[in-house]
């Protein structure tokens, strides 16, 4: 029998990695759109489904699963496929670990500091007095960007290029495994950016960034799996559906 996979997708999140996995699966699935609130923060009605409150959540046949690393996993055992590397090689088993325990580790703090400085200046400073405070507050969020983020993040990114010279994709085959579906979030927010400004040093929503040849290589060919484009279309119109219902 067919699994019954509910999956509970937050706006501007790393649930788009679900997406693209189930496509990659052709397996059948129900979408439960969470919209992210005024703060940037998930909403009340995803603690009704796990208390931490954050997505993606996929319920497997009643099991709730919770990290987009297990989440794939469990989903990429459902299925055998000759698409995609469903038995994660030692490779992908790395790249995964690595996609959220160390390249995202310093992108989410960029996040939490650019948006919390913005929150604070409009709520803690919001006075007129308060305007050289902003000030300095914005010069700090700045220089922890440039100063700190910016660069960690390019080390990740370069050592990850130097992967992708002898590999297509980060499973060390030529198909896409477990590493890949983690690192479409955060890629996909900037390799396009920096594939359209053309230049080797791209102002991405996450800095400034060099992004090397064999990365935009993976994302070229990440983009043109007619999976991935399938998950991106019914990301949009599950979200634009979801919001006509609100
Ligand atoms: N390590 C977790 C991270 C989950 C996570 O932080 N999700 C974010 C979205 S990208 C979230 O739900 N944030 C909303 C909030 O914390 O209010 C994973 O890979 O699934």
């Amino acid at each position: 029998m067919a699994p019954e996979i509910i999956f509970h997708h937050l706006n501007l999140s790393r649930s788009t990695r679900i997406f693209w996995v189930l496509e990659e699966l052709g397996l059948d699935y129900t979408v439960k759109v969470h919209y992210r609130t005024a703060a940037g923060r998930a909403p009340d009605a995803l603690k009704k489904i796990i208390s931490l409150g954050s997505a993606p959540v996929v319920e497997l046949d009643g099991e709730v699963l919770h990290e987009s690393a297990y989440i794939i996993s469990r989903l990429l055992e459902l299925q055998s496929s000759s698409e995609v590397e469903t038995k994660p090689s030692n490779d992908s088993r790395y790249w995964a670990e690595f996609a959220e325990g160390t390249l995202m580790v310093w992108m989410q703090a960029g996040t939490i500091i650019r948006g919390s400085t913005r929150g604070f200046s409009g709520a803690a400073l919001a006075g007129e007095e308060d305007a050289k405070s902003r000030e300095a507050l914005a010069t700090y969020a700045g220089w922890v960007q440039s100063a700190m983020i910016s660069p960690a993040s390019q080390t990740h990114l370069d050592y990850m290029d130097g992967y992708l010279a002898k590999h297509s994709y980060f499973s060390g085959t030529d198909q896409p495994g477990l590493g890949d579906f983690m690192f479409l979030f955060p890629l996909f927010t900037i390799i396009p950016q920096a594939i359209e400004q053309g230049d080797a040093v791209t102002e991405t929503a996450r800095g400034k960034l060099r992004i090397g040849d064999n990365l935009r290589n993976w994302w070229k060919r990440v983009e043109a799996r007619p999976a991935l484009q399938k998950a991106l279309k019914r990301q949009q119109d599950e979200e634009e559906s979801g919001k006509s219902r609100l």
